[in-house]
């Protein structure tokens, strides 16, 4: 009898146990909500990029986390190309065509952007940086 009895109680305990942690949950799940509701508040930043041999201007470019970054982008000598691969961009920018690009700045960091396209012998060195503050 005092074996059920202590298996009973285990067992309240364990399904009291499972449903305090299950409690917990929703609560990390609306404090999450809160978070993305907050960045979706945030700002566009728009920024217009000139890209010529070798070099972009601006060559940094600064936003803040959860930011929508638009750029308008555009080579005014040979043809260019514009990537930012950890933003999953990457597009030709051919002569005073200017292009634009979208993303949202979800992740903090400095990431490089650089000329994606073979433009001379500065190419390697033509890159930016897009700060995420
Ligand atoms: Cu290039």
């Amino acid at each position: 009898m005092n074996k059920i009895t202590g298996l009973i109680i285990i067992g309240f305990l364990v399904v009291g146990g499972i449903f305090i942690f299950n409690q917990k949950k929703p609560v990390m799940k609306q404090e999450l909500t809160t978070e993305t509701t907050t960045t979706a508040m945030n700002s566009v930043k728009e920024f217009t990029v000139t890209a010529k041999s070798w070099a972009f201007n601006p060559e940094v470019i600064t936003v803040k986390q959860g930011d929508k970054v638009k750029l308008k982008i555009k080579s005014i000598d040979v043809t260019h190309g514009f990537a930012l691969p950890d933003f999953d961009v990457k597009i030709d920018l051919v002569p005073n065509k200017e292009e634009t690009v979208e993303f949202t700045a979800d992740k903090k960091g400095e990431f490089t952007f650089f000329c994606s396209v073979m433009c001379g012998e500065g190419h390697t060195g033509m890159k930016g940086k897009l700060v995420v503050e």
